[in-house]
């Protein structure tokens, strides 16, 4: 096997043997066929969009299969299986529609590819389409090919997130399979990829724009709210992952039985929606990042439901009480496809629960654009009087690195003029910390999931018209923790607005070649982090 496309890759160049994250070679062989045919419907789908003919099925279909692929959201091989017999079928009817009103095929030659029966020689294929299998292609082409795949997920991942709730933009679907069948192609110079890459960033901000109005449409604007991470006597369910819908789902169908729901994770922000939060028994947050879930849930004493990424290898003592659904999946752990989580509340009632309320902290959450830019003026205020020297944005995901202290280090010793805007899992680094307020605004505000980064890009873009400068001039710093193709997809936005100087860790992608990273930093002074006091000093000269 062969895969850097997250930011834990082994050694900083690939996992080779095993996944770090726990992929085995088996589903990393079935992801890379999977990706590849992907590949090869979307150059049917591009033919067909120019011949008039949509398939709405097969654009969710692509996105679903490729938030599949997403580090830590899809372990069970079973499921890529029925995955790449979709895309085979997918693909020949597309392809059949495309000949039957006389369209023709740009690449004939790429629709010579005959899919295997056994899981051994669709392993062995796989082999012929990996992320290395061409070795006679320029690398500097490869990492652009990786890099617009990588984002091309993100925006996937989203896009996705947005039609559950029912919102979508036929422009996302044709730019997700041009851009995917752009990979394939030999006549596209470095430019035109590095174009691609930075139409993807400018693609993902509409589908982040599109989830943004999904959630705040379905579940109304986020409003600051205190959030217990103490314990309530009684039964349980924990809710992790970004699906808004599948914890909707559970607050209902949990409602009035003795039990108490919990987020863990990338959830958290949830308990600022007023549609959410005005269920009684939707109590509080357990646990802290997607990386400590091993020690964290074999505490937990009821059931817990992972609605999207990031799953980790569940262990002998909380196997039992460990469920997916959506796009989530592991090898012999109940996955729940039609949404009737009976078996999850279940599981719960025969669970012990809490024996005893415990007290513990609060944080708040809710810190979302229309919260902060109810603020807004005093934010001007504060910075035209000098009180408030820079607004750091420490936004990102989080990873077992023990360099990720950076990210908790940068903020502690952030000086007490500042405040920090943060989203996504890498916030529990800080979480929790009383930074006090300034000028009546909290110093640490949580914008929310990573699925949030729109809210807090509107807020500079708001704060940037206010102050009549550009988004490089605002006294914003960006400081970036990333982990996985989300991230990418953000990180690529970020450069189609042009905005410059972020800084970008704990590591850099191991799928940038040193001639692509020039390129990013020739144009947007992208610059590795380095200590938390070095680079605060920076950032305040
Ligand atoms: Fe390695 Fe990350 Fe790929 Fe998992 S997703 S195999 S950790 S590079
Ligand atoms: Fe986290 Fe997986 Fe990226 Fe949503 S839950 S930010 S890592």
């Amino acid at each position: 096997m062969f895969c850097f496309q997250c930011e834990q890759t082994a050694n900083e160049k690939g996992c080779t043997q095993i996944g770090v994250c726990g992929k085995t070679p088996e589903v990393a062989a079935l992801q890379d066929l999977l990706i590849y045919l992907l590949k090869r419907l979307s150059q049917v789908a591009t033919q067909a969009r120019k011949q008039n003919i949509l398939d709405e099925n097969i654009d969710t279909f692509t996105c679903k299969a490729l938030f599949s692929t997403l580090t830590n959201v899809n372990f069970d091989p079973d499921r890529f299986i029925l995955l790449i017999d979709k895309t085979v079928q997918y693909r020949d009817i597309l392809q059949k529609k495309v000949e039957n009103v006389g369209g023709k095929l740009e690449d004939e030659n790429s629709l010579d590819f005959v899919l295997k029966n056994t899981l051994s020689d669709l392993v062995a294929q796989a082999r012929l389409v990996g992320v290395k299998s061409d070795q006679k292609l320029n690398p500097d082409i490869n990492s652009l090919r990786q890099l617009l795949t990588y984002g091309v997920k993100g925006v996937a991942a989203y896009t996705d997130h947005a039609y559950i709730l029912g919102q979508k933009d036929p422009k996302i679907f044709a730019f997700i399979h041009e851009a995917l069948a752009a990979t394939l192609d030999n006549s596209l110079s470095a430019d035109d990829l590095v174009g691609l890459v930075l139409k993807c960033g400018e693609i993902n901000l509409r589908a982040m724009e599109l989830l943004d109005a999904a959630n705040t449409g379905t579940y109304g604007h986020p409003v600051p709210t205190k959030v217990p991470l103490g314990e309530k006597k009684g039964k349980a369910i924990l809710v992790s992952g970004h699906d808004l819908k599948d914890l909707e789902l559970i607050l209902k169908q949990s409602e009035g039985k003795g039990i108490y729901v919990y987020t863990h994770g990338e959830m958290l922000p949830a308990h600022g929606y007023p549609e959410l939060k005005k269920y009684s028994h939707f109590y509080g947050h357990y646990g802290t990042a997607w990386q400590n879930q091993q020690k964290e849930f074999k505490d937990f004493p009821g059931a817990i439901l992972m609605t999207t990424n990031c799953i980790q290898r569940p262990l002998k003592n909380y196997k039992g009480n460990i469920f997916t659904t959506g796009l989530v999946g592991w090898p012999n752990v109940t996955h729940i496809a039609d949404k009737d989580f009976s078996t999850v509340i279940n599981k719960a009632l025969e669970m012990p629960g809490f024996a005893e309320d415990k007290e513990g902290k609060n944080v708040m959450v809710g810190f979302a654009r229309n919260t902060i830019l109810g603020v807004a003026d005093k934010v001007v205020e504060a910075v035209k009087s000098k009180n408030l020297r820079q607004i750091l944005l420490v936004g990102g995901c989080d990873g077992a690195k023990p360099g990720r202290n950076y990210f908790t280090e940068l903020v502690e010793k952030a000086p007490v003029d500042t405040i920090i805007l943060t989203l996504a899992c890498g916030k529990f680094r800080f979480f929790d910390k009383d930074l006090g307020k300034l000028g009546g605004i909290p110093r640490l505000m949580d914008v929310g999931q990573c699925n949030d980064a729109y809210s807090a890009i509107k807020v500079a873009v708001a704060l940037a018209d206010l102050f009549s400068v550009s988004l490089n001039d605002l006294p914003l710093s960006i400081v970036c923790s990333w982990y996985e193709q989300k991230a990418v997809a953000i990180l690529l936005t970020l450069l189609h607005l042009g905005i410059k100087n972020i800084r970008l860790g704990p590591s850099l992608p191991a799928f940038i070649t040193p001639n692509i990273l020039d390129v990013l930093v020739k144009n947007f002074n992208i610059m590795p982090i380095t200590t938390a006091e070095k680079d605060l000093k920076a950032i305040l000269e």
